[in-house]
């Protein structure tokens, strides 16, 4: 019996106290902090933790699956810079929520991952709890922070740790334990609100050292071909105004990450999105804005980045310095300030680049806009991706506030390029480790905190990973469009069994499957299209209806390439690869 319960019991007027408990307290320290909605899947123990947040009036999202539940939350942090809150059973429930954790790690994205758990003293002597499991020391090598929470008195000041360990410095996913028997636990009433902590200044600017500041300006200012690249850490600081700013007064041509796409509208002048592998080759000074270095920026170095080059790298973590390769001029803070104090040394005696480079860039752009241009205008039959894209471009251009998720292989690298977005924090997708199954995790998480509706690009099998929350989305009458596209298989539907026998090829799935009747099954609006008109009637109609709806958009099976883009990563057979 713990402390806490044997003072209570020894107290003759009990009774007459007004006592408190574990499941009060950490509703109690979530709502002291702000925090209104919690998204998760029910069970033993923390199903009157749910029922109690809902009853005290915060929003209870409940899912089918704790991973989808996982990857709300963290869209939900992305979105606002609060830490989005994910609740899960114990063992089963929390391991499947930890995928999520720690995919909101790797993307820097603040959740908190809060896990119901078994007896401590059960689980410690591995004797056999219902769903035992040491679920701290699983989670901490994918968190940026794992705690467990003992006493009733603690979980004020154990929730504004993970609040402040999920938001500072570098965002990324927490893990929070409760023991089963913390949440029974009661305290006085007036102790137990004494014990709850306001989080003051969760997400402290970090002003950048005004040297390291100097050196950059010094840099930027003898480049002559100068890029920006922008990460999603730019999108995520809400520093819009700023980085616009900084953007449009030095006048460099700027590439965002898919994320970041909308910081500056896609069809801003300076975006060189169009001639990407013409500015990372050409390119001698890069100014990294909340962008890593990783496989998605070739590491830095290689083809892809051409000649010798420079880097200024504004990032919140100073070990993300020279990670990959040498960084000339590192700026280390938070971007809102470390882009205000780039944007102040910016004086007269800073040159806009020359017409030689900007030149350059916008002929590259227009060659391979017309290109492109003529790719899309293209109506094979079936529909090819370029086609169906077109089409829902041109719907979304409609659309600028809409909330975009996106994933797949093709599906994602062409709707990537085609779909442009005009307003920053509106596209989602598989972020940095390239993952499916944030489809419909991300767009609940989106619909929910945006309050605005949601389109949902996904490839057949990346649908798959989510698919089951369709009857989340009608359940909470979700403004959320799927538009799923069916090439009947992972990247295309075309391959065989070579030996000619029974089962289907690895990558290939039911011909002509019917997403749309999923949809039916739960009160949704399906739509089957066949052509880039019906693809974009179906649209403008689901989004017109705000109500949940589901698109099964049937593309040429043929028309996908292994991988998508990623060809290169395969690893190919020295002995047999024909
Ligand atoms: P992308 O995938 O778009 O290239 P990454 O996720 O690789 O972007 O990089 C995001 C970077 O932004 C991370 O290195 C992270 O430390 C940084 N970051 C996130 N938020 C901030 C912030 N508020 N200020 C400064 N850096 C930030
Ligand atoms: N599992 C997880 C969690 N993430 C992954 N990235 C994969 C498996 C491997 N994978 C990809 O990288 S893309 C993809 C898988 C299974 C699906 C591609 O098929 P699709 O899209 O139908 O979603 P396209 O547009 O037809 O290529």
């Amino acid at each position: 019996m713990s402390a806490v319960l044997e003072t209570a019991a020894a107290t003759p007027a009990q009774d007459a106290v007004p006592m408190t408990d574990g499941f009060h307290l950490v509703i109690d320290a979530l709502k002291h902090n702000d925090i209104d909605t919690i998204f998760g899947l029910v069970g033993i123990p923390i199903t009157d933790l749910a029922r109690l947040a809902q009853a005290q009036g915060m929003r209870f999202i409940g899912f089918r699956h704790e991973q989808n539940a996982g990857n709300a939350a963290a869209i939900a942090g992305y979105m606002t810079k609060q830490p989005g809150i994910c609740l899960t059973v114990s063992a089963p429930g929390f391991l499947n929520g930890l995928a999520a954790l720690a995919n909101a790690t790797v993307n820097c994205f603040p959740m908190i991952l809060i896990s119901g758990s078994s007896e401590r003293e059960i689980v410690d002597l591995q004797q056999g709890d219902y769903e035992e499991m040491d679920q701290l020391n699983a989670a901490k090598p994918y968190a940026k922070a794992a705690y467990r929470i003992n006493k009733a008195e603690d979980i004020g000041i154990g929730i504004a740790r993970a609040i402040r360990a999920a938001v500072s410095g570098r965002p990324g996913g927490v893990y929070l334990d409760l023991p089963a028997q913390l949440l029974g636990q009661t305290l006085d009433a007036a102790h137990g609100k004494q014990s709850l902590v306001k989080v003051v200044d969760p997400v402290p600017r970090q002003l950048p050292a005004p040297d390291a500041v100097q050196r950059a300006l010094d840099l930027l200012k003898g480049a002559k071909r100068p890029l920006i690249l922008l990460g999603k850490g730019a999108a995520y600081a809400q520093a819009d105004a700023d980085i616009r700013a900084f953007v449009e007064t030095t006048g460099i041509p700027y590439l965002p990450m898919s994320m970041a796409k909308g910081l500056l509208p896609d069809t801003h002048a300076q975006s060189a999105s169009a001639a990407r592998s013409f500015v990372l080759a050409e390119a001698d000074v890069v100014v990294l804005i909340g962008a890593r270095l990783n496989w998605l920026l070739a590491h830095g170095k290689g083809k892809t980045w051409g000649g010798p080059k420079q880097f200024i790298q504004i990032d919140i973590s100073p070990t993300e310095i020279d990670s990959n390769v040498a960084i000339a001029a590192p700026v280390i803070g938070d971007i809102g300030s470390c882009v205000a104090a780039l944007l102040a040394g910016i004086d007269g005696g800073f040159k806009q680049p020359g017409a030689e480079w900007t030149g350059a860039i916008a002929e590259r752009k227009q060659k391979n806009l017309a290109k492109m241009a003529e790719t899309l205008a293209r109506n094979p039959a079936p529909m090819n991706f370029h086609s169906a894209l077109r089409a829902i471009r041109d719907v979304l251009k409609t659309h600028p506030d809409i909330n975009l998720v996106n994933e797949g292989a093709n599906t994602l690298d062409y709707a990537r390029s085609i779909i442009d977005q005009y307003q920053p924090r509106k596209r989602f997708d598989s972020g940095t480790w390239g993952i499916m199954g944030i489809g419909m995790g991300y767009a609940i998480g989106a619909a929910v905190t945006s309050g605005l509706p949601v389109v949902a690009i996904e490839g057949d099998s990346a649908f798959g990973f989510s698919g089951m929350e369709l009857e989340t989305i009608c359940r909470y009458e979700l403004p959320v469009t799927t538009i799923i596209f069916n090439n009947n298989g992972v990247y295309r539907g075309t391959d065989v069994n070579p030996t000619g026998g029974k089962d289907v090829a690895p990558t290939v799935f039911v011909k002509g499957a019917r997403y749309d009747k999923m949809i039916e099954a739960f009160g949704g609006i399906g739509y089957h299209a066949t052509t880039p008109a019906e693809l974009a009637k179906a649209l403008t109609e689901a989004i017109a209806s705000g109500k949940p709806a589901l698109i099964n958009a049937v593309i040429d099976e043929a028309a996908g390439t292994e991988s998508g883009r990623l060809t290169n990563l395969n690893p190919q057979s020295k002995a047999t690869k024909k």
